[in-house]
């Protein structure tokens, strides 16, 4: 994304081992799927949820996400291959952490995540500054299996845990002047030392339109793979918008704050050229320097065609009717 980054080569980084372990990953998936198939006929959706019954093998940690979860139904979860775990936390852009794939990773560590607090404030009746933990045990919490689509042309399959952004609006109750939300990630270069040089515009932001905000996909992300949500991949919360492009989705959250007028966002700041407001996963726009028209899916070597809004149209194309989709990109 930084104009030194080309579109990366395809499968530069899949290393015979990885191959190895997708190659496991994917027989599991097979004989899980022949064997659900012969139980309950078409339950292919509902043995997705089993597969990682997200309590499974987590040790609460802060004494988060302890409670039952509900399975997401139809639209809210594919059921495609999932990505492994070990590429989900090792392949990641969080240039807080540096600006390598596997950077953040490396310096999660540096990251403390606990205690957090986030302020949600703006144009909301019922402003909330709130321990993240106290925030995330106040809503049922939810898998939703989305896929991911970066707008360097690659993609995941991720299986989230988190709370529908609309539900964390409802209860702060916005104000009938509030039209955006803006998204701030935490600002301290000790912590994220990406911050101490000027790639980006510190903090990183972001924003939606309320009724995006709102669309029941748009989720706010507690866990992955029915664990605690790893640093690198913007722990304790971070937003998820399936239907964008990926860096729509903000890492490590402090404060959420409804608005009258658009947000700046931070990508849109740095080259409004390349980087719309509304990013969605357009395969009819390309990026000025690459074809948005296809994508690789991690883990896989050929390439498959990206869908518009990634898949989700049906649900979210209604959200833009009347819009120009090639200006307002
Ligand atoms: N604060 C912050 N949020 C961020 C980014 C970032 O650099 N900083 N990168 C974005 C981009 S470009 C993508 S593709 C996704 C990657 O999420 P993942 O690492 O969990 O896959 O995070 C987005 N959120
Ligand atoms: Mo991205």
């Amino acid at each position: 994304m930084r104009d030194k980054l080309p579109p990366e080569p395809p499968g530069s980084e899949v290393t015979p081992e990885k191959l190895y372990l997708r190659r496991r990953e994917f027989i599991k998936n097979a004989g899980l799927f022949a064997g659900t198939a012969a139980v309950v006929g078409g339950g292919l959706y509902l043995l997705g949820m089993k597969r990682t019954r997200p309590m499974d093998g987590f040790v609460p940690d802060a004494g988060v996400v302890d409670q039952p979860v509900a399975p997401a139904q139809g639209l809210f979860s594919t059921d495609e291959p999932r990505t492994p775990y070990e590429d989900i936390t090792t392949y990641n852009n969080f240039y807080e952490l540096g600006l390598d794939k596997n950077d953040p990773a490396r310096r999660a560590h540096l990251l403390k995540t606990r205690p957090w607090t986030v302020v949600i404030d703006g144009e909301v009746h019922k402003p909330w500054t709130v321990d993240v933990d106290q925030l995330i045990s106040a809503f049922p919490l939810e898998e939703r299996v989305y896929r991911m689509r970066c707008v360097e042309a690659w993609s995941m399959v991720i299986p989230w845990l988190g709370l529908p952004l609309g539900k964390l609006l409802d209860r702060v109750q916005p104000t009938s002047f509030a039209k955006y939300v803006a998204f701030t990630t935490l600002e301290d270069p000790e912590q994220l030392p990406g911050q101490k040089s000027p790639v980006l515009d510190w903090p990183y932001v972001e924003g939606l339109r309320l009724d995006e905000a709102r669309h029941p996909l748009t989720l706010l992300a507690t866990g992955l793979y029915g664990k605690q949500l790893p640093a690198q991949n913007g722990a304790p919360l971070r937003l998820v918008v399936p239907w964008k492009y990926g860096f729509k989705g903000i890492k490590s959250i402090v404060r959420i704050t409804l608005t009258r007028e658009q947000p700046p966002t931070t990508w849109n700041i740095t080259n409004k050229r390349e980087y719309g407001f509304y990013a969605n996963v357009n395969p009819a726009v390309d990026h000025p320097r690459w074809s948005q028209a296809t994508e690789r899916r991690i883990g896989e070597t050929s390439r498959r065609p990206t869908l518009p809004f990634n898949g989700y149209a049906d649900a979210v194309a209604g959200l833009y009717s009347g819009m120009d989709l090639k200006r307002d990109f």
